[in-house]
């Protein structure tokens, strides 16, 4: 299967699915998107309105994926490596997929939208807002340091896509405001996703790019 995944190395929904790359050992091509070049934003948005990576393309098989979970799903169904991402258990799989939307709707997406506000110009920003999702994440990240502190992955023992999202989403929430003492719990899943292989790969694949992070 010839595969090619648009992404950029700092993009934490494509780190999400480059875990499960990684993970499966699934071979692909990367396609590096510069959305601050205006001529590979225009190219980009041709093939997905909605600018949003990551996007697979699987050119054998003619077919495109936005979303880092379908991405994920098309994965394990295509390629045995990355089968074990969602357990054939229908039980477990919904487990997983309940585990992938909680780090994906509930950490993941309250941390982007905190970046977000730090990228707005200085008349633009809402402070309101950003203290709203601040307590937000507050309320995710105890229900971690509660499921996650004494060991294991996301829905038990086996790493699977629920672990693929954790993995971005409490990465960049540790930027955003250092877990600590606050969060032992999160920071100890944290860690034991930081050694994982696969996300060290993504990180060592990152560091170049780390100084464009907005720090406050
Ligand atoms: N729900 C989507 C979210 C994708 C997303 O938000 N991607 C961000 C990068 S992490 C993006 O493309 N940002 C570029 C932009 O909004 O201009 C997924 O799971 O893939």
């Amino acid at each position: 299967m010839a595969l090619k995944l648009y992404y950029h190395p700092l993009s934490s929904y494509c780190w999400k699915v480059l875990i499960a790359l990684y993970e499966a050992g699934v071979p692909f091509e990367p396609e590096l998107v510069d959305l601050g070049d205006p001529d590979a934003r225009e190219r980009f948005i041709r093939m997905t309105p909605l600018g949003k990576f990551p996007v697979l393309v699987d050119e054998e098989a003619g077919k495109g994926f936005p979303e880092s979970s379908i991405i994920i799903e098309y994965l394990a169904i295509k390629h045995a490596g990355a089968a074990k991402l969602i357990p054939a258990d229908r039980d477990l799989a919904l487990r997983v997929r309940l585990s992938d939307r909680f780090y994906d709707l509930h950490v993941h997406d309250k941390m982007q939208r905190i970046v977000g506000d730090r990228l707005r110009p200085a008349d633009k920003k809402d402070a309101f807002g950003v203290e709203k999702l601040r307590n937000e994440l507050e309320i995710s990240l105890s229900l971690v340091d509660r499921d996650m502190g004494e060991g294991g992955w996301a829905t038990g023992l086996t790493f699977t896509m629920a672990d693929c999202a954790a993995a971005p989403a409490l990465y960049y929430a540790n930027q955003v405001s250092p877990f600590g003492e606050n969060h032992a719990g999160a920071a100890r899943y944290l860690d034991r996703l930081m050694a994982r292989p696969s996300f060290a790969r993504v990180l060592a694949e990152a560091e170049p790019y780390f100084a464009m992070f907005p720090k406050s």
